[in-house]
């Protein structure tokens, strides 16, 4: 069955997957959810003819959730696509901070907290819909005070403090292009960021927490700004107090600077497609790709995906775990949470600091309702132990979100049972920077399987096909999106010929997203990892991720990451890196028990050809395990640019194990 299909998970599991149980949400989430809601308005009766009569229409779709926001001038057509190029709401009048600002103050919403934020120290602030308005126009004052207008290019490299979604939000409206740089990249990427977006303004922080130890951020940065020769203004945050040097004529303070600014500001008055923020991420080679995401469509992607994939109520206690950094916590923190009037939990520090309980004692204490959070994070909680989570109530969740990678069944299941208190259904979804908003993810409405990301939202086209572009039936392929979508984003920053070349070329017309997946009989989608963490092992196509997921399955492992070895013979071989879980030792026996239970589980061909134990693998600060760094140090090779890594120490430990 599916991806799983193979791997066979011992224990519990191991019956519950093969009998390919389906998780169904209860009777009354179904029934009270609010796609559901919104299907009855239309008659539509289930899933199924939702799905095709999305798919058949989907301007009609989109045009009916577009009216719940609001134009300054209503847009002409939903949708004008000329591939690669779609225009979305075109000819609208539209502003992205408006809706997510000054449309809840004008209602009852102005008093309702907007963000509720918690420091890793244990402060917490509370701002309203109100207080967060006035705010935003301050800055945005500020910043036109600076001589910034639409179309100009701020950077952001902020922690996850308030000032982050205030500056971002400040930008927007008075149409200004943001770019945010997370907090944890080294100031060789800002620098490089920076430049390339041509920043006249960069916003930064003295310095912030990350488990106790104070990050000096703004001291870090001072090395790089002199060679950024657009930057005309630095304003600083004060923040956690540390000592910095304010260079005269350049750095301003965040206080200083809004101090007797007006709590009014008029948004700018934007085109639907005129950008909203530039984003970077990293290729698999080459510079970071500069994304970029315009206000209408944007808008109109993420506030659908949040109201209908995570079910959000004006009652209840969102809480994205991510980093504002990535675009999980651009859409899901900042944007989609503030369109929908939402109270959100903001989190400054690292989830299990000081104990490894702070997430769930930040659930109990604030009631929060839904979480979102990656599947790295479950595991790592799963290493702790679950006597962490029952030592708090998580009984206000009613919904869980996983995003980021693969999430093993093995760590579903723990996620299900142990946060979710076995009723909490999961929303495995699939997406990514390129693509904005959610693309393949359940809804509140439909049967889960643990590992699989379920079907694409209303309207979306996915399927996965073979190097000719040919749906493959059976087992992986590419997989590809076949129509547009609001939240797409529109080019690359400065280079709209690789936006061509490396989405849209390889197969005229499809969308490719550089992902491995496979489609089940049932119509679930498999994701199996990226192309380039596919391994070919003498002529058998194998995910990294599946190898990865029997690995952990084995009780002693924490977490897992499988690279390949060239091999003259057999093509890659497998070389893997292990952490163990707590009260497990590093031995030749569990060398040999873990080759052994991955011939077991898969067959003899995954069967790793080395078993490396360290203490930590690398990662980026989204979490995501950097193979590309891993195999380098395998064949030898330049690690090549890990200014993006979160724990650069892990590389050297590699040098040892290799
Ligand atoms: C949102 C985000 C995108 C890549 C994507 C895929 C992986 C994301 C996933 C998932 C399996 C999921 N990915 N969600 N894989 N299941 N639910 O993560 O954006 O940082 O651009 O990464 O992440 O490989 O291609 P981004």
């Amino acid at each position: 069955m599916g991806f799983t299909g193979g791997v066979n998970i011992s224990s519990d599991l191991d019956a519950l997957l093969h009998e390919n149980r389906l998780f169904p949400p209860s009777a009354d989430l179904m029934e009270n959810s609010n796609i559901q809601e919104w299907m009855k308005r239309y008659g539509i009766k289930d899933y199924d003819e939702l799905l095709q009569r999305a798919l058949e229409d989907p301007d009609w779709f989109w045009d009916e959730v577009a009216r719940e926001l609001e134009w300054f001038q209503p847009y002409q057509d939903v949708l004008k696509w000329d591939p690669p190029h779609a225009e979305w709401f075109s000819r609208g009048k539209f502003n992205i901070a408006y809706n997510a600002l000054d449309r809840h103050v004008q209602s009852w919403r102005k008093n309702k907290v907007a963000y509720i934020w918690e420091g890793e120290l244990g402060q917490v602030k509370k701002l309203t819909y109100h207080d967060l308005y006035g705010k935003v126009n301050q800055m945005a004052n500020a910043l036109r005070g600076l001589g910034v207008g639409k179309g100009d290019r701020v950077a952001i490299y902020l922690p996850m403090i308030l000032e982050l979604p205030i500056a971002m939000l400040a930008c927007a409206k008075i149409g200004a292009v943001h770019s945010v740089v997370f907090s944890g990249f080294w100031a060789k990427a800002f620098h490089e960021r920076a430049n390339d977006a041509e920043v006249k303004v960069a916003i930064t922080v003295d310095g912030f927490y990350r488990r106790g130890k104070v990050i000096p951020l703004k001291e870090n940065v001072d090395q790089v700004l002199d060679d950024i020769p657009s930057l005309e203004k630095l304003i600083v945050v004060r923040h956690a107090e540390c000592p910095v040097e304010m260079k005269a004529g350049r750095d301003l303070w965040w206080d200083e600077v809004i101090r007797d600014q007006e709590r009014e500001c008029p948004a700018e008055v934007m085109d639907s497609e005129d950008p909203l923020f530039i984003l970077y991420t990293s290729g698999t080679t080459g510079k970071p790709k500069g994304v970029v995401h315009v206000h209408g469509g944007y808008a109109v992607g993420i506030y659908t995906t949040l109201k209908m994939v995570f079910d959000l109520k004006d009652e209840d206690i969102w809480w994205c775990a991510a980093d504002i950094g990535w675009i999980t916590g651009h859409s899901y923190i900042v944007y989609a949470p503030l369109l929908m009037g939402a109270t959100s939990v903001m989190y400054e520090g690292a989830p299990d600091y000081p104990e490894p309980d702070r997430m769930w004692q930040i659930i109990e204490e604030y009631g929060v309702s839904v979480l979102y959070t990656a599947p790295t994070t479950i595991r790592m909680f799963m290493k702790h132990g679950e006597k962490w989570p029952q030592k708090h109530d998580l009984t206000s969740l009613r919904l869980l979100g996983s995003v980021g990678e693969p999430i093993n069944p093995e760590a579903w299941i723990w996620y299900h049972k142990h946060i979710g208190n076995r009723q909490c259904p999961i929303m495995d979804t699939w997406w990514q920077t390129e693509t904005g908003m959610h693309l393949i993810t359940p809804l509140p409405i439909t049967s889960l399987k643990p590992g699989s990301t379920v079907k694409p939202f209303p309207t979306v086209e996915a399927d996965v096909v073979d190097d000719e572009g040919r749906s493959v039936k059976e087992g992986g392929g590419h997989l590809v999106i076949k129509s547009p979508w609001p939240a797409m984003f529109r080019t690359l920053y400065h280079d709209p010929e690789r936006y061509v070349d490396a989405y849209w070329s390889k197969f005229p017309g499809m969308y490719l997203s550089g992902d491995v997946a496979r489609i089940d009989e049932d119509g679930y989608f498999w994701i199996q990892g990226r192309e380039d963490d596919v391994l070919n092992v003498a002529g058998h196509r194998i995910s990294t991720a599946e190898v990865e997921s029997a690995l952990v399955s084995y009780d002693a492992v924490a977490e897992a990451a499988v690279v390949g070895k060239p091999d003259p013979v057999k093509g890659e071989e497998i070389c893997s890196f292990i952490t163990l879980k707590e009260g497990f030792k590093p031995s030749p026996k569990m060398k040999h028990l873990l080759r052994e239970h991955v011939r077991k589980e898969i067959g003899p061909i995954a069967s790793p050809a080395c078993v490396n134990f360290v203490n930590d693998l690398p990662k980026t600060r989204s979490g995501k395990i950097m193979r590309r760094v891993i195999k380098a140090k395998v064949k030898g090779d330049d690690v090549g640019d890990i200014s993006t890594l979160a724990n650069p120490e892990a590389v050297d430990e590699l040098d040892n194990a290799v």
